[in-house]
């Protein structure tokens, strides 16, 4: 029998615009299953239209070899504010971000302060696939394989004064693009920190992709840091601007809620947020809670950056 379609009405005319491309996404995903396609490439390329592979990455030592939390999962559960409060917002709102063209400025105290082009960041050094565990401040983990470098690779280029001791990341922020309603008790943009030396160390990656592919929007598009050893929210997403400071900077959530967020957000199971424990997470996809590890299984590597500091104090 033929079914006869209606090539006169667009779903775009009659459902909102984010109901649209979510349903299209859906549709172009059932599609290219229907068409038995492999669950990989293709299906991740339907889910985030407009990622591009990026080649050739390198293994890195870092990686874990736990299972990966699938990429349907890393794209639609997400925690990025400036679209939205609920898990599955980012990845219907995000795509009001523009990520091309997207420069990255590198000021303050520094000897050559720049401002590099998304080009030249994923040119800067070699790109390097690193699985890493992601442990949110709400008791939820994933296991993600980002693509991108050594955070230090890039903070080499400006040269640090001495008396730079901080580094400040500011995310993209514009009020055109991000409404008011999206604005809950946050306030934007959202800006986070290290210290120079945790900014240094090679663990904490320059994100730039994620599933062998530039990042998708609601991960953080075009580029972001990740610091595996501390909660989620310490790694800012699509970030504009990274400064170098003499002082411990004024962060977004300790700034919003002063008494249940520190600066330094090192994951620790021994240290309790005030409405919830931090002693187990719930791994994306499993069903029995896991214990959460000290620096989130990185002390290792990380310990030493906090010798003779007191981490229920300095939490
Ligand atoms: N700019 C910005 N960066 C952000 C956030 C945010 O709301 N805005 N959320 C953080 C939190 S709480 C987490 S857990 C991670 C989530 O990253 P993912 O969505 O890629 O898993 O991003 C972090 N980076
Ligand atoms: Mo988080």
């Amino acid at each position: 029998m033929l079914i006869r379609h209606r090539p006169d009405i667009l779903p775009s005319e009659i459902t909102p615009r984010a109901r649209f491309e979510s349903r299209r996404r859906f549709l172009a995903q059932g599609a290219t299953l229907a068409a038995g396609a492999s669950l990989g490439l293709r299906a991740r390329a339907a889910n985030a239209p407009d990622t591009t592979p990026l080649a050739p990455l390198e293994p890195s030592p870092w990686s874990t070899q736990e299972a990966l939390t699938p990429l349907s999962k890393v794209l639609s559960y997400n925690n990025f504010y400036e679209f939205g409060s609920s898990k599955g917002d980012p990845s219907l709102y995000a795509f009001r971000l523009p990520i091309r063209p997207w420069t990255i400025t590198l000021d303050g105290l520094v000897h050559k302060p720049k401002t590099l082009d998304i080009d030249q960041l994923l040119k800067l050094a070699p790109l390097e696939e690193r699985i890493y565990r992601l442990r949110c401040v709400e008791a939820w983990s994933m296991v993600v394989p980002w693509v991108g470098y050594s955070l230090s690779a890039l903070l080499k280029q400006v040269e640090p004064l001495g008396s730079a001791r901080y580094v400040r990341f500011e995310s993209y922020y514009d009020p055109e693009v991000i409404h008011p309603h999206f604005f809950g008790f946050l306030k934007f943009p959202y800006i986070e920190g290290l210290r120079l030396d945790e900014a240094m160390h090679p663990l904490a990656l320059l994100g730039l992709g994620l599933y062998g592919e530039t990042l998708p929007r609601q991960n953080g598009a075009p580029v972001r840091v990740v610091v595996p050893w501390k909660y989620g929210f310490k790694s800012a997403k699509s970030i504009v601007r990274i400064s170098f400071v003499e002082d411990q900077p004024l962060t977004s959530w300790p700034r919003a809620e002063h008494n249940d967020y520190g600066f330094y957000a090192n994951v620790n199971p021994h240290v309790d947020h005030p409405h919830w424990s931090q002693a187990k997470e719930r791994r994306i996809g499993e069903f029995f809670k896991r214990d959460t590890l000290m620096f989130n299984g990185y002390g290792d590597a990380v310990a030493s950056l906090y010798a003779g500091m007191d981490l229920r104090r300095a939490f």
